[in-house]
């Protein structure tokens, strides 16, 4: 069937309101195949039209549970999520939140929240929204326990797995390309003892294990015209985390000087000023709920989590470029290098980071 037929077809299972009137290739997300799918009336939503990646979400029932779970209890708090609102998922005519096509796909399907997205961003108000949107995220979800929620992808956010998955893929060198990477492969062993120690203080309990979103990129928020913050997307890796997860996964895309895969390293660098912004809005939103091993760790959390960025990436290309989309052959490793250089300017300014935060958590504490 060819494309557009497909899309209509699909998207007909849904209880959708007005007719198809076309569909696209939308975002840049790297593991769905997205699309944007037009209705001819004016009065009548558009909606989001998503393929599963079914290699990197096997079981899809667990999957759309979490989401559902964690959907549903976003709504119910509607007086405390202040003017953002919870992506929507629709429903097929049989009650499903997902569709199996004849081929065996998954799909699903959202309303389309209307709004900004952006892959990288230089504006102090956008880079402090992100960050009240996503400690509100982390607020709101604060009551709902976190083993409701089952591990989506056992071992996300285990530094121990991803480095025995990038153990395992040097090992195997499948496409054979470890002569080529030796740098970035010294640098993934050089790093792997220091930042354990956040693993290390996770497993001792220090750090609370609550409901988080785990892929807090920035173009996984959707802004209005004007810069305000309106939703949280992309709820597919929600699960019991630590807050460093989200903290240090937004600092990775949000305050970098530019993008996640950047060929001029000579541009990547950590940007202070949208740091201390996207920190101020993400504290305001949580200081009530983190612990002080919590707070002490925020700053590091960023290199910790670029640091496991690099080892996936490098891992992925080391397998051949099975997990995330790719738009050209070297994308993995330009990836890998791009986050190394940010990981090491995270390190070089890791005192002001975490004076930065010292001083937002002071400035609270006196109100
Ligand atoms: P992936 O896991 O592949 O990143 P996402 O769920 O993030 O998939 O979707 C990819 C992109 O599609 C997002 O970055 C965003 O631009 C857009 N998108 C997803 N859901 C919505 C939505 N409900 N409303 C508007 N845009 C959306
Ligand atoms: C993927 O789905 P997307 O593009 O927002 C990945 C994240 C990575 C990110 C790196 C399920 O995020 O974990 O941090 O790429 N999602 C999954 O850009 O693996
Ligand atoms: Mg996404």
């Amino acid at each position: 069937m060819k494309l557009k037929a497909l899309l209509k077809n699909i998207f007909e299972k849904f209880k959708i309101s007005g007719t198809y009137s076309g569909g696209k290739q939308f975002g840049s997300g790297h593991i769905h195949r997205t699309y944007l799918i037009n209705t001819a009336e004016l009065d009548t939503p558009d909606y989001i039209l998503q393929k599963i990646n079914d290699h990197v979400f096997p079981d899809i029932d667990l999957l759309m549970n979490n989401i559902s779970l964690v959907i549903n209890h976003l709504n119910s708090k509607k007086s405390n999520t202040q003017g953002f609102i919870a992506p929507q998922m629709v429903q097929t005519h049989t009650e499903k939140n997902y569709y199996k096509d004849d081929s065996g796909a998954y799909w699903r399907i959202l309303i389309f929240i209307p709004g900004l997205s952006f892959d990288t961003i230089n504006d102090l108000q956008i880079a402090y929204e992100a960050g009240k949107a996503f400690g509100n995220f982390i607020f709101n979800l604060d009551d709902l326990p976190a083993h409701f929620l089952k591990p989506v992808i056992p071992g996300f956010n285990s530094l121990t797995k991803r480095f025995a998955d990038f153990e395992n893929a040097l090992k195997n060198d499948v496409v054979k390309r470890s002569d080529s990477v030796k740098p970035e492969l010294e640098f993934i062993f050089d790093w792997f003892e220091p930042m354990m120690n956040i693993q290390s203080r996770e497993s001792k309990g220090d750090f609370t294990i609550r409901i988080t979103h785990n892929d807090t990129k920035i173009n996984n928020v959707l802004f209005n015209e004007s810069g305000k913050a309106i939703s949280v997307i992309d709820l597919d890796t929600v699960m019991p985390g630590t807050v460093l997860n989200d903290f240090g996964d937004a600092i990775r895309t949000t305050a970098a000087s530019s993008a996640e895969d950047e060929k001029d390293l000579s541009k990547i660098s950590i940007d202070l000023n949208i740091f201390k912004a996207f920190a101020e809005g993400f504290i305001t939103k949580t200081h009530k709920i983190l612990n002080p091993a919590e707070v002490d760790h925020l700053a590091l959390s960023s290199q910790y989590i670029t640091y496991m960025q690099a080892m996936r990436f490098l891992t992925d290309y080391l397998n051949g470029d099975k997990y995330y989309t790719i738009n050209y052959p070297e994308h993995n490793i330009v990836r890998t290098r791009a986050q190394i250089k940010l990981a090491e300017s995270m390190k070089e300014n890791q005192e002001a980071m975490h004076e930065i935060v010292k001083g937002i958590m002071h400035q609270i504490s006196a109100f």
